[in-house]
């Protein structure tokens, strides 16, 4: 079987909840450093255009967005299960929430001026430079809240989790699943990575209790792998199979048809290829790579928007 590589950097909060997925289920991975920002040349050979952080690869097979990283890691194995038996729709739904509103709240709450400064102390100031326009340019289009509204928006989502944790160790009760580990991540971003402004969490000491026992799941003991040695793994890797899968069609696209794939928020480059798969839950392109070979890169269909390419 191929070894689980995760294309990521430290500081990535949706990369800390991936890690932590992975040290939960105790599996073996390979740890591949990505730049922060623009240009990621060998994450581009892999993915063909989608540059958000983290990217798993199984293979010749490139997994986009931790929601469907989460499904491939359950799918590689699935005790503990991330999405238990009978609360699944329940902790999918939370974790939509958390990785999209809580985020959103606490990101902005982050890397106000104060964070930023914490973040990038022992940094070239051009490089922190570089990441302010970087991330601009990712969130065109975007509302962002004040500084003011989204502590504010915040310490209401804190209460929110305090009261889930009424009781019980984890959100959804005595064991953690997805909803913990999208919750977690923005939360540690605030506690790990912009330490001057973690006071906010003291206010809920409950929600520090649970965060405690997330941190102590661990990375497991991941090995460090070169991006290009990814590539390397990719061009001698035949991807999965994909016939067999369930077709649902809901654009007016036929398989085989060229296409492009890009999220909806946050981020707009697109992945072009034929697509392979459009299934209930997630699509998968082919793309032929000079440096990586043929590669199949799979999005889900939630938050990403699929258009046919004209040639
Ligand atoms: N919905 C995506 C969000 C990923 C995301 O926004 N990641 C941030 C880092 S935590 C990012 O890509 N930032 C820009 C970059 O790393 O290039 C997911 O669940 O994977």
């Amino acid at each position: 079987m191929s070894e689980l590589i995760l294309h990521h950097y430290p500081a990535s909060p949706f990369a800390e909840k991936v890690r932590l997925m992975l040290g939960y289920k105790k599996l073996p991975w390979r740890s591949v450093r990505i730049p922060m920002v623009m240009p990621k040349p060998d994450l581009m050979a892999l993915t063909g255009g989608y540059r958000k952080t983290p990217v798993l690869q199984i293979g010749a097979d490139i997994y986009c967005d931790t929601a469907l990283i989460a499904d491939a890691l359950e799918h590689r194995q699935a005790l503990p299960a991330l999405f238990p038996e009978p609360c699944k729709g329940l902790a999918r739904t939370l974790a939509q929430w958390a990785d999209s509103t809580l985020f959103w709240a606490a990101l902005p709450y982050s890397t106000q001026p104060a964070g930023l400064a914490q973040m990038f102390a022992n940094v070239d100031p051009a490089q922190a430079q570089a990441f302010a326009e970087d991330r601009k340019a990712m969130a065109v289009g975007m509302p962002r809240p004040r500084p003011k509204d989204a502590a504010a928006a915040l310490k209401s989502y804190l209460r929110r989790l305090s009261d889930m944790l009424e009781g019980r160790d984890f959100l959804l009760g005595e064991h953690p699943n997805i909803a913990d580990f999208a919750a977690y991540h923005p939360l540690w971003f605030t506690r790990v990575q912009t330490p001057a402004l973690a006071d906010i969490l003291s206010l809920t000491p409950s929600v520090l209790d649970w965060m405690d026992r997330m941190a102590a799941i661990g990375h497991g003991s991941p090995e460090r792998m070169s991006a290009a040695d990814a590539v390397e793994v990719a061009r001698l890797s035949q991807p999965l199979p994909t016939d067999g899968e369930y077709f649902q069609d809901e654009h007016g696209i036929a398989l085989g048809s060229p296409v492009s794939i890009s999220a909806e928020s946050f981020g707009p480059e697109a992945t072009e290829g034929e697509l392979l798969v459009a299934s209930r839950t997630h699509y998968v392109l082919r793309r032929e790579d000079a440096r990586a070979g043929v590669v199949h890169v799979h999005f889900p269909r939630v938050g990403y928007a699929l258009k046919a390419l004209k040639l």
